[in-house]
């Protein structure tokens, strides 16, 4: 019984790729030094997963920015706007990754999506009829040759075609109605390419990720699948076709009969599809991959639990067809627990981060294959002693809040009057103009608060020094809200770094990693707070700055919340609990909060839930049983108040086709939404089911520097005036302003704010 490890956190165990990657955009880095850089970042990793015995080594899962925009860049799938400006293949690379600004190149950056259900995002590549596929670089190749230089056998991985086509988009400039998976034939001869000079460097077998095959829409791919397979699998080195993040569910039937070597599933997202897939298999001579080892979540893995999936495999198949693996890539766990030293000793014993998960998995491989290394038998029976301290530790509940849950009554969920009834009544207290101008929540987060931030946990500046200089920064903002004439303000967040991590901070039942670090895109990270027992709110979180935000102005100020849906899908969630009741835990903490905020004087409260959508389960079929908690949970959290409060959402996507009733049923009195990438469509889509509260759609893109001209904003309202009625439409930028730098901010919001009182007098 072999072991393996799908892929790897690349960001390095210091965060070493960001600081690299930005150091190399400041011009304070050469393209080589870059590169030296990732070579010691991917040498610290093959050499750490061989030391903990893992026997498949993956390679060519690294990457500076985001593995498929490798992919994109190596297949040649680079759109012309990138082409013909001097730059080079690298930074032609950055520029589809981030928007390139500089000089005379002006050009955006690609499209970025969700990565299945996670929180990653990924650069999605552009096909068209004129995509010339040819082998700009064979990265897999590259890398397993520079880890065989280094002594270290690899496995080199793969995205597959069907995937790579299936999550790509047809160009803007591709004919009408063009498929990228049209292209299907053109791509195999260059995965040949590819595949055959692995096979020449002497990779003994490569793997091939399908992830698509755990959605509903692989069905429709059979025959690409076969295809691919059947003209890939004769020339290459041995197939490992892997799935992830889900069940193949019917798919299995097709994919079992495919050419290939070996198949991987995910038994941590899925585990009961095993049997299903046994049977399967059982007749060809496919090799079986298990994805035991979470590589989703951070809990240690119970390996009596691992054993009994893995010796029910060995039993079926026999040892030489079983192979142990993590579920996924690793890379949304952090890399090591190693440097955790502020954890307890009882929690780091509840854990398992990237290079302990490696380890694990080396062990249950040993344990399955029968090793008689008194060293397996030792972990496997310190495995079993950490588990039931967990299971003793989850005895304890807090008996408040779980009465609390069961107690939740339908009349929690609603407000007291229709939305038409409370529009009135909020409007005589917030007397907003025609077309009201405000923000989502979040000011630039410059150099000088991320420092005092840092002082502060340095123990360089007192708690009350951070103090007065958060709120010399929230009376900036305030005043500067005020001088360009914004309607309804925010604090700007000065106190908080990530939403998520702020909020798990103030929380009961959340513990926290100092290095915990996984990539969110590019090189940008984020630290998941861990959610480990029952959640409550000892005090309150934000009343504090929020009323001394008030204090100083005479306009309204919104209230900054993040959703618990959002908190609990951008934590690592407890595995002994359904999700359903830590979303709920979490809802009434933050219906305290917004009950807090109104008795404060706030007037509006926005609670935020920009990952309901990615939340929503890969299987269609699965759908209603995650919304039948998660809305009522955003419900529970916003229903407490007085018709006078308005409620205010964000929702940092547009794509709203498959769950707009959702949304509506969610009642909040304003949205805003992401609308200023994705032209009108969505508006469409608003009007067709006759969206009846208020809406904000985003009225310029903030995710680039580039300042939108008063005209460009003019003209999205003009169009969204053609669609919506005016007494709903707020006026606002399409996401929060954290990660933009001070000039933009001020230049883009002053054209903002003329935009808006031009329309109140084109439209009065
Ligand atoms: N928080 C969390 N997840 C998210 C977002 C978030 N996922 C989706 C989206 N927002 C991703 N966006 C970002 C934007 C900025 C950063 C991370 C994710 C970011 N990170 C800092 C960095 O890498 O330098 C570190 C942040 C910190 O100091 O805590 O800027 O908002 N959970
Ligand atoms: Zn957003």
């Amino acid at each position: 019984v072999l072991s393996s490890v799908l892929g790897f956190p690349r960001i390095g165990a210091n965060r070493e790729v960001k600081k690299a990657v930005e150091a190399y955009w400041a011009n304070k880095l050469s393209a080589d030094e870059l590169t030296k850089a990732a070579a010691d970042v991917k040498k610290a990793s093959w050499t750490s997963l061989k030391e903990r015995g893992v026997d498949l080594i993956p390679s060519g899962d690294f990457t500076l920015y985001d593995h498929v925009l490798d992919h994109s860049a190596a297949f040649n799938v680079i759109p012309k706007r990138y082409l013909g400006k001097g730059l080079s293949p690298l930074d032609v690379y950055f520029a589809m990754g981030r928007g390139r600004q500089a000089g005379d190149v002006d050009v955006p950056a690609c499209e970025m999506k969700k990565w299945f259900d996670s929180n990653y995002h990924f650069v999605v590549p552009e096909f068209s009829e004129e995509t010339e596929f040819k082998l700009n670089f064979n990265k897999a190749l590259e890398e397993y040759r520079e880890a065989k230089d280094l002594g270290i056998i690899t496995r080199p991985v793969v995205i597959g075609a069907v995937t790579f086509l299936a999550l790509g988009k047809a160009a803007k400039d591709a004919r009408p109605g063009f498929q990228p998976m049209s292209l299907l034939p053109q791509l195999i001869s260059v995965y040949k390419q590819l595949l055959v000079a692995l096979k020449e460097a002497g990779a003994e077998s490569v793997q091939i990720d399908e992830p698509i095959l755990v959605l509903d829409s692989a069905s429709l791919y059979e025959k690409q699948f076969a295809q691919t397979y059947a003209e890939l699998a004769p020339v290459s080195p041995k197939l490992v076709l892997t799935t992830y993040y889900g069940r193949l569910d019917s798919n299995v039937n097709f994919v079992a009969k495919l050419p290939v070597a070996a198949l991987h599933i995910d038994l941590d997202r899925a585990p009961t599809q095993l049997d299903e897939v046994i049977a399967a298999v059982k007749p060809t001579n496919l090799v079986l991959s298990l994805g035991l080892v979470s590589g989703r979540n951070i809990w240690k893995t119970d390996f009596q639990a691992a054993l009994k999936l893995g010796q029910k495999a060995v039993e079926a198949l026999g040892k030489d067809r079983v192979i142990i693996a993590s579920s996924s890539s690793l890379l949304h766990t952090p890399v090591s627990l190693a440097a955790e030293n502020k954890l307890t000793a009882e929690q780091k014993d509840w854990f398992a981060f990237a290079l302990e998960k490696a380890s694990e998995i080396s062990i249950i491989a040993s344990a399955l294959s029968g090793s008689q290394d008194p060293k397996v038998a030792e972990a496997v029976e310190a495995n079993r002693v950490s588990i039931a301290k967990r299971r003793e530790f989850e005895r304890n509940s807090d008996a408040t809040v779980r009465n609390r849950v069961a107690a939740i009554t339908p009349d929690m969920l609603e407000r007291k009057s229709p939305f038409a009834v409370r529009k009135e009544i909020q409007q005589k207290q917030l007397q907003l103009p025609k077309f009201p101008t405000t923000t989502i929540g979040s000011f630039p987060q410059t150099k000088e608060i991320r420092q005092a931030r840092a002082k502060l946990n340095k123990g360089e500046l007192s708690q009350e020094e951070y103090e007065k200089f958060i709120e010399k920064e929230i009376e900036n903002v305030v005043r500067f809200q005020e001088r360009i004439g914004l309607d309804l303000l925010v604090h700007g967040e000065p106190e908080r770094n990530d939403m998520v991590q702020y909020f798990g901070e103030q929380l009961e039942g959340f513990v926290f990693t100092q290095n915990g670090w996984v990539q969110s895109y590019g090189s940008r990270y984020v630290r998941p707070p861990i959610i480990v027992s029952d959640v409550s709110r000892p005090t309150p979180m934000t009343v504090h700055w929020s009323s001394y935000a008030q204090s100083l102005t005479s306009k309204p100020m919104k209230g900054m919340l993040t959703g618990p849906v959002t908190i609990l899908n951008w934590s690592f969630p407890r595995a002994d609990v359904s999700r359903e009741l830590q979303c709920k835990q979490l809802a009434l903490a933050l219906r305290d909060e917004v009950i807090d905020l109104e008795k404060a004087g706030i007037k509006a409260v926005q609670v935020d839930e920009p990952a309901l959508r990615e939340g929503l389960p890969l299987r269609k079929a699965d759908w209603d049983a995650y919304l039948s908690w998660a809305l009522p949970s955003f419900k529970i959290a916003t229903a407490g108040v007085t018709d006078a409060l308005q409620t205010h959402s964000h929702f940092c996507y547009s794509d709203f086709d498959d769950i707009f009733p959702s949304i509506q049923a969610l009642d909040a009195d304003v949205i805003s939404i992401e609308a200023s990438k994705s032209d009108m469509k969505l508006l469409n889509t608003f009007k067709h089911y006759g969206y009846s509260n208020q809406i904000g759609p985003g009225v310029y893109d903030i995710h680039s520097p580039r300042v939108p001209s008063e005209e460009e904003i003019k003209e999205r309202l003009a169009a969204m005036l053609s669609i919506l009625p005016s007494e709903l439409l707020f006026v606002n930028p399409d996401c929060g302003l954290k990660t933009r730098g001070w000039a933009e901010t001020e230049a883009s919001l002053i054209n903002l704010v003329n935009a808006a009182r031009w329309a109140r007098q084109t439209y009065a």
